[in-house]
């Protein structure tokens, strides 16, 4: 099959023929019908850390069930599917409790040690599946656990971007923070994730939706998507601005998907007593912010990670195919390009413009 690899780290992708293996245990080979371009893909693209070169990355997926394993009891070949990269082993006393995004055992995702690798390249030389998921390719060779059945009339390019920036921000909103209506919520970063964030927001009834972001295009579309008021961080105090719209109190939840100092800094002092600032965007270790004793216990102020929406996504991707297809979840505007599988080079720099969302490959050939 043909597949776009990163060979040299920094280098972009480069078209190579791959072979990809026939699926054991409860393995699922699915024909790509789409992938999405995430900035995590590019951001692995530049370092060794988690993906070694060479690697098929790309874990935004949607296709059509061509083989299974001897194993799988989930899904029969014709189905239609949308992966998500959080690998769980749906053993452990964490994903019984439910919360599979703090599995234990991950790793029961992937081939074991001596097993024949899923992708080899054209001298038989092991490829790196990035995220356990390559999507980066026509094919993709996936544990059952990673994938979601979705309904036949869900439209791929829509479908395949469910399983990282819409879970991660709607998630945020309606998993982590469990925003209730009438609440007062800001969103910092209104990108193809943090957009999300406000279709949650939205969903679950909030009063005032405020989104920050520094680009007024991008401010546009918050509004579009239901923003109920926006603020421009460039040209405004965001503090300030946050605190005259709520009376002067605050606000109960802040999602950050920025993560970086100034914008945790804001975040953190925009809350209302008993407020929550929930930090989805990775800004690196150099992102601290130092709270108070007396905030976070007699205000009750405090500050909480969120990894994926914190949910469960075979769930909640079953649930937000749902609402796109009766009408309540805006993915038609996140999709902002549609290209073909040699074009990633092209579609990243198609990213870096403020009002493109998300880009998608729909192209396989
Ligand atoms: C990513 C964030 C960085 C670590 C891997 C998962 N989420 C979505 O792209
Ligand atoms: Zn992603």
């Amino acid at each position: 099959m043909k597949a776009m690899v990163v060979r040299e780290l920094g280098e972009g992708w480069v078209p190579e023929d791959v072979e990809i293996a026939d699926p054991v245990g409860n393995e699922v080979r699915v024909e790509l019908k789409a992938s999405g371009l995430c900035g995590s893909d590019l951001m692995e693209m530049r370092s060794e850390v988690n993906y070694p070169p060479p690697a098929v990355l790309g874990h935004e997926i949607a296709g059509i069930v061509t083989a299974i394993g001897p194993n799988v009891t989930q899904f029969a070949v014709g189905d239609h599917v949308a992966g998500c990269l959080v690998q769980f082993c749906g053993k452990c006393e964490r994903c019984l409790s439910g919360d599979v995004g703090l599995c234990r055992h991950p790793e029961d995702t992937l081939r074991g040690e001596g097993e024949a690798p899923r992708l080899t390249d054209a001298e038989g030389k092991e490829l790196t599946q990035g995220m356990a998921l390559g999507g980066f390719a026509q094919e993709s060779l996936v544990h059952e656990n990673m994938l979601v059945k979705i309904p036949d009339e869900m439209p791929f390019a829509q479908a395949s971007i469910l399983g990282c920036g819409v879970v991660t921000g709607t998630g945020a909103v309606l998993n982590a923070a469990k925003v209730k209506r009438g609440d007062s919520i800001v969103i910092i970063g209104a990108g193809g994730v943090g957009l999300n964030a406000i279709s949650g927001a939205v969903i679950a009834g909030a009063s005032q939706i405020i989104v920050s972001d520094l680009n007024e295009p991008t401010l546009e579309t918050a509004k579009k998507f239901g923003a109920t008021h926006t603020i421009n961080s460039s040209e405004q105090d965001l503090v300030a601005a946050v605190k005259e719209l709520t009376g002067g109190y605050g606000v109960s939840a802040v999602f950050d998907f920025v993560g970086a100092t100034p914008t945790a800094r804001q975040g953190y002092d925009m809350l209302d007593r008993g407020g929550v600032l929930y930090q989805i965007g990775m800004a690196g270790p150099d992102a601290v912010i130092e709270t108070h004793n007396l905030a976070n216990t007699f205000d009750r102020k405090g500050i909480q990670g969120v990894f994926m929406g914190s949910g469960v996504p075979k769930r909640d991707i079953r649930i937000l195919s749902d609402l796109y297809l009766n009408g309540r979840l805006n993915l038609d505007d996140l999709v902002s390009a549609e290209i073909s599988l040699s074009e990633i080079n092209e579609g990243y720099e198609k990213l870096k413009d403020p009002e493109t969302n998300r880009v998608v490959i729909t192209k396989f050939d």
